[in-house]
């Protein structure tokens, strides 16, 4: 386990990422930041990881949200080289090589929304809250909320939900399509971990093309991203693990995969 002052990372086939301001309800201030960001160097760099679950510490909140204490006296350029900072650390997990789930229990607003929208899989505990409130802040959302969430929910419920700053029950989060899954608060660690678990268990590099093909391919017209799929599902026959998967399945085996 690495503990950074704000963050806490292990590093194993289901790394986990804590978030640990809990008496701040884990709101992200520059120092979380810039440590998010380190602990993604450290999974980035491991052969181990295979997927990620990222959570907040406490029971009360995922994240509540970037630090509005810190952020309230910015001027114009520090607020644009956290706004940033903010966009580059939730692109990085975005687009890292390995899924990431979030786990939320408790409050996930505006930036915190946000850093579970970067997420490739949400499940909410039944406590959890979600909301963009920043138009009654004085800004419009700074680390992806108007885009993720329009893509995620689409542009009518994304509208709604920014332009009145209304905090939504996960029951409605689960309806709109906002998370993936609800669970009891006590079950919420252990149905993260078996969803992880099982995303760990599969060919490693099958498994990052297939979320890198998901995110290319929705920016791109089917066309090209349909191209793309055969290119990549192409250049997998030359891996390892295509052979062991195909090979154990003829046998009637269970496969292993090295990620090679
Ligand atoms: N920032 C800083 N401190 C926060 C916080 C936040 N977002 N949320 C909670 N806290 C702190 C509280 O100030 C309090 O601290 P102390 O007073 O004890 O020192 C402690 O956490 C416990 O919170 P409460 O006492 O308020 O707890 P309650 O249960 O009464 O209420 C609450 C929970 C989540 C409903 C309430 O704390 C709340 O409304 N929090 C703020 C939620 C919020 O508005 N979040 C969105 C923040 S704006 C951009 C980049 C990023 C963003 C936008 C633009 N660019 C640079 C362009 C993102 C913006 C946001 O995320």
């Amino acid at each position: 386990m690495t503990e950074f002052t704000q963050i806490s990372v292990s590093i194993e086939a289901v790394a986990e990422v804590t978030i640990n301001r809990p008496k701040q309800l884990n709101a992200l201030n520059s120092q979380t930041l810039t440590e998010l960001d380190q602990a993604l160097d450290l999974i980035e760099n491991s052969n181990e990881v295979r997927v990620v679950i990222i959570r907040g510490s406490g029971e009360k909140a995922f994240v509540a949200g970037a630090d509005i204490k810190e952020m309230k006296d910015k001027g114009a350029i520090e607020a644009t080289e956290f706004s940033r900072l903010g966009n580059a650390v939730f692109q990085r997990i975005a687009t890292l090589r390995q899924p990431v789930i979030a786990a939320v229990n408790g409050f996930a607003l505006g930036g915190g929304c946000e850093l579970a929208l970067a997420c490739d899989i949400r499940y909410a505990s039944e406590n959890a809250v979600f909301g963009q409130p920043e138009v009654g802040l004085g800004i419009p959302p700074g680390f992806g909320g108007t885009q993720r969430l329009a893509r995620l929910v689409g542009p009518g419920y994304a509208k709604e939900l920014i332009l009145t700053a209304r905090n939504i029950k996960s029951d409605e989060a689960l309806r709109i399509g906002l998370v993936n899954k609800v669970v009891a608060l006590e079950d919420l660690d252990k149905e993260v971990k078996s969803v992880a678990d099982r995303i760990a268990k599969q060919a490693p590099i099958a498994v990052e093309s297939s979320k890198a093909l998901i995110n290319q391919g929705l920016d791109l017209p089917l066309e090209h991203a349909l191209e793309l799929e055969a290119l990549s599902f192409g250049s997998h026959f030359a891996t390892e693990d295509q052979k062991n998967g195909m090979e154990a399945f003829v046998n009637k085996e269970k496969p292993t995969f090295n990620r090679k």
